[in-house]
């Protein structure tokens, strides 16, 4: 049974909704605690009625934990999943530092469930901009097989974190009144502009965020031979992000195809109907759990070849949802032993 939680980085955006979304899917749990590093310990969080006092992570923190959901940097990452493990926990990460480790599964519930069987001890995340195109590549993968992905992304700026929303709407303000501002999430003004950078230089003129995309899609699905070809762009939008997702298969698929297939999809909502102006956007995808679909049509360019668009809510399926979705596999999985 998995009964003792632990909310690692409980005080970040991602772990208030992590928070949020433990009390709204009534996630079963018998104790709870709330770790940060100790600059966020001491904070009075209040959970499901009750007052919380958010404590410093240590190696003892773990001590008769079943599931610790952490969403920090990397760097904390790195050093507390080897703590909760060794306290015997499983750890479901959000971060960067453990997805491409050769034991850590790399979990979408939707797209591959299963893997989570492989862990020992730490489960990961993906990246926000992968997960929703694995969740709408699924369909089509399983029906087709997808040889390749060219993918341009529109990402909002709470990718970047609380601040990176705070330089959107400062540094909008400071144009519209024309006063300075200094941007300390983003190296470019982004407010009335894009910025065709995410991550630093990594591969071949690719950044990292667009590397994140190549290497974490092939991973889950388990297909090193899957083709993927990105450009990941920040965009003045302050939440969700947005995909242009061209895929290439073996056999073709119709827009009308396509369409069923994703109606029939876990996760995923269609919202296409060009002629009255209705696709899915940030504006209406935002706080929301699924993962939009719009836009749905043949890639006139290629015999193969369908383009779609991707909205989905980065702090939501492409963070906090997703992993609690894995803890919550972990519980079904116990359950079902
Ligand atoms: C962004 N995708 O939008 C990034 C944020 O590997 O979990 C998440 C980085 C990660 O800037």
């Amino acid at each position: 049974m998995y009964e003792n939680l632990a909310i690692v980085g409980a005080t970040g955006a991602v772990g208030r909704l992590i928070r949020q979304l433990l009390e709204e899917r009534k996630f079963p749990y018998k104790t709870i605690k709330f770790l940060a590093t100790k600059r966020s310990a001491g904070t009075e969080i209040t959970f499901n009625g009750e007052t919380h006092i958010v404590e410093e992570m240590t190696p003892e923190s773990f001590k008769g934990i079943d599931i610790a959901i952490g969403s920090t940097p990397d760097e904390a990452a790195a050093e507390f999943a080897p703590w909760a493990v060794a306290a015997g926990c499983i750890v479901v990460d959000e971060s960067g530092y453990w997805r491409m480790k050769e034991d850590v599964p790399l979990v979408v519930p939707e797209v591959n469930p299963e893997a989570i069987q492989n862990h020992k001890g730490i489960i990961s995340s993906p990246n926000c901009s992968t997960t929703q195109m694995v969740v709408a590549m699924k369909p089509l993968h399983d029906a087709a097989k997808i040889k390749r992905v060219v993918v341009s992304t529109y990402q909002a700026t709470s990718g970047a974190g609380v601040v990176g929303e705070e330089d959107l709407v400062e540094g909008a303000k400071a144009v519209l009144n024309g006063s300075d501002y200094e941007y300390k999430a983003f190296k470019h003004q982004i407010a009335f502009n894009l910025i065709p950078q995410i991550g630093g230089p990594k591969y071949e003129g690719y950044t990292s965020e667009e590397m994140k995309m190549v290497y974490e899609t092939r991973k889950i699905f388990g297909d090193e031979s899957i083709q993927v070809c990105p450009t990941c762009v920040r965009v003045p939008v302050t939440n969700c992000h947005s995909e242009s997702i061209l895929v290439e298969t073996e056999r073709p698929i119709s827009a009308e195809e396509a369409r069923e297939l994703f109606e029939k999809a876990d996760g995923i909502t269609v919202v296409d109907d060009l002629g009255a102006g209705e696709y899915p956007m940030p504006k209406t995808c935002t706080g929301k759990n699924e993962v939009f679909i719009g836009r749905i049509r043949k890639d006139i360019s290629c015999e193969n070849g369908l383009t779609f668009w991707c909205v989905s809510d980065n702090l939501r399926k492409g963070a906090a949802t997703n992993a609690v979705q894995i803890a919550e596999l972990l519980v079904r999985s116990s359950a079902a032993v």
